[in-house]
């Protein structure tokens, strides 16, 4: 990025405007916030309030041409291997393309395979839904468990709370990820194994936390229905790996596939997604697609200027490498999505959070930003201090929605009318003369004060719908594309999680040994080891 000249154009201008305050570009133009906005697929995005000029845009759009997005963007609709370093494809967008569409990888066209498996999809979650598919011991399914973790989790559990108000309310939903077995304790404690219903979901079903959470709930299910038989009634799995899933007695016909062209992280909306389809229902989740896939198309053809994804990573970019920004706060005015910032955590941060270039030499500017956040108005009651007067930096995403799903009285109104104070308060603050014309005295000015110019981005829809939903993550997954292809990293690949589960494994095998093992670690290791292995407190 940093060798192409509209970095340089940018660095310059960036001298120029850096320091310019919104305040100012405000007044200079009167409909900045109308003209700093662009519409696709349902979502509104007011960029006014970031400290941008119209130049500023220009140059960062100039960037991404130099770094080849448009080429990029074609190479990954085409199904080429831009995943380099595990020579893979990445087609999460051939899961939502529709029937008629066609997508070759390695001379075959992915597309009917995808519809295939939505329309098997379909009819199990509809067999479930209707209590058509029973137990083993004849009754209808009452809870679905889904075990995975990462990948295979964060989006199915994201997506449940955020259609909850979609979801069939007779059946109750669970996710399990965490290897720590109070999660999966207190998962199952009140559930009743008769009407229990598990989704093993792991794309590789050798992820330890899963399998072990796999076979504790087998053994919970078989210890109380008492016949081994019952595991066909109780478990299905989401994998792409059906010699492990049979190993697990899991029959294949119970078996939900997907291709080694989903990322973990891309896959809420293939066969991970089983639980949400029985939530909401297969039209429903088609809804989603379509929303999914509207976002898809708007990416791959709106010039920069108006590109939804596009302009968010530019953006970033401008926060990150030319303001000085370490993180993107991320606060959803809608308790639905209360756990989106923890999906979209690992989407932007296991796919940018990369110190090398795509070639594998050292980048020479910052990557992902540490991207958090929690769901409004909560927030403002807690960390919001340090957006407003601390001394860091912090963009801010604001979502929300014009019409509730819960439209009681008062709530809505008040709800949106935070969101969008926050907003104006970041941007312009409250100047000293400000406060000291309320007549505060002198030694609580500072304290008072507030220096604004702290940037935000405001995203509106209409309402919070199934196809709203993919649009927004769809969104997100093309602004995280954006500036990985900027900042030259394969987004594909996750090699930073290696190392701690090989070490992992190593130190399991010395807590579990009977005997006091010979520790080779560091000394602050060795000494937390065998503090853990003699309970010594
Ligand atoms: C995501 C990662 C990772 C993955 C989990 C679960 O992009 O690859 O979070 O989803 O490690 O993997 P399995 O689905 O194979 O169990």
């Amino acid at each position: 990025m940093t060798v192409r000249p509209a970095y340089h154009a940018l660095s310059a201008h960036h001298g120029k405007v850096g320091g310019a305050l919104l305040r100012d570009l405000f007044a200079e133009d009167p409909r900045r916030g109308e003209r700093f906005a662009a519409e696709a697929a349902g979502l509104y995005l007011d960029y006014s309030k970031q400290r941008v000029t119209g130049e500023t845009l220009r140059l960062l759009a100039a960037l991404a041409r130099e770094c080849g997005l448009n080429e990029r963007i074609e190479a990954m609709f085409r199904g080429e291997r831009i995943n380099l370093t595990e020579g893979r494809a990445v087609l999460h967008v051939a899961l939502r393309a529709p029937r008629e569409a066609r997508i070759v990888v390695d001379g075959r066209d992915v597309v009917p395979d995808v519809h295939a498996t939505l329309d098997r999809m379909a009819r199990f979650a509809a067999a479930v839904r209707d209590g058509a598919w029973r137990g083993h011991t004849g009754k209808p399914v009452r809870a679905v468990v889904n075990l995975g973790i990462g990948g295979s989790d964060l989006g199915p559990a994201m997506a449940y709370d955020a259609l909850r108000h979609y979801a069939t309310r007779d059946i109750g939903f669970r996710f399990v990820s965490n290897v720590d077995g109070t999660d999966l304790a207190e998962a199952v404690r009140d559930l009743d194994p008769e009407t229990t219903l598990f989704v093993v979901s792991s794309k590789t079903f050798t992820t330890v936390e899963t399998l072990t959470n796999a076979r504790t709930a087998r053994a919970w299910l078989v210890g109380r229905l008492r016949d081994d038989a019952a595991v066909g009634r109780h478990f299905v799995a989401v994998s792409t790996n059906a010699a492990e899933v049979e190993k697990f007695g899991i029959d294949t016909e119970n078996m939900f596939g997907f291709w080694d062209w989903v990322g973990g992280r891309y896959s809420m909306d293939s066969a991970i997604g089983l639980s949400t389809m029985i939530a909401i229902g297969p039209e429903a989740f088609r809804a989603m697609l379509g929303g999914f896939h509207a976002m898809d198309e708007h990416f791959r053809s709106a010039p920069f200027e108006r590109n939804l994804p596009a302009l968010h990573a530019l953006l970033c970019v401008w926060n990150a490498n030319f303001l000085g920004a370490h993180s993107l706060a991320v606060l959803p005015y809608d308790q639905y999505l209360r756990r989106f910032p923890a999906y979209l955590q690992q989407l932007s941060m296991e796919s940018n959070g990369k110190r090398v270039t795509r070639g594998g030499a050292e980048v020479g500017h910052e990557t992902a930003q540490i991207l958090w956040g929690e769901p409004g108005t909560n927030g403002q009651h807690s960390f919001f201090q340090l957006l407003h007067q601390g001394t860091r930096l912090v963009p801010c995403d604001f979502l929300g929605f014009c019409t509730s799903l819960n439209p009681l009285p008062e709530h809505h109104d008040l709800l949106m009318a935070n969101l969008f104070a926050q907003g104006e308060a970041l941007a312009f603050g409250k100047g000293e003369a400000e406060v000291r014309a309320e007549g505060v005295g002198e030694a609580l000015v500072p304290h008072k004060t507030f220096p604004g110019n702290r940037p935000s981005n405001t995203i509106l829809a209409e309402k919070l719908t199934p196809a709203v939903l993919g649009s927004l993550v769809a969104f997100y997954e093309h602004s995280v594309f954006t500036q990985g292809v900027i900042w030259d990293v394969n987004s594909f690949d996750q090699y930073g999680v290696e190392l701690g589960k090989v070490l992992a494994t190593r130190i399991h095998a010395e807590l579990r040994a009977e005997s006091e093992p010979r520790l080779a670690h560091d000394s602050s290791t060795n000494a937390l080891i065998r503090r853990y292995r003699n309970r010594i407190f």
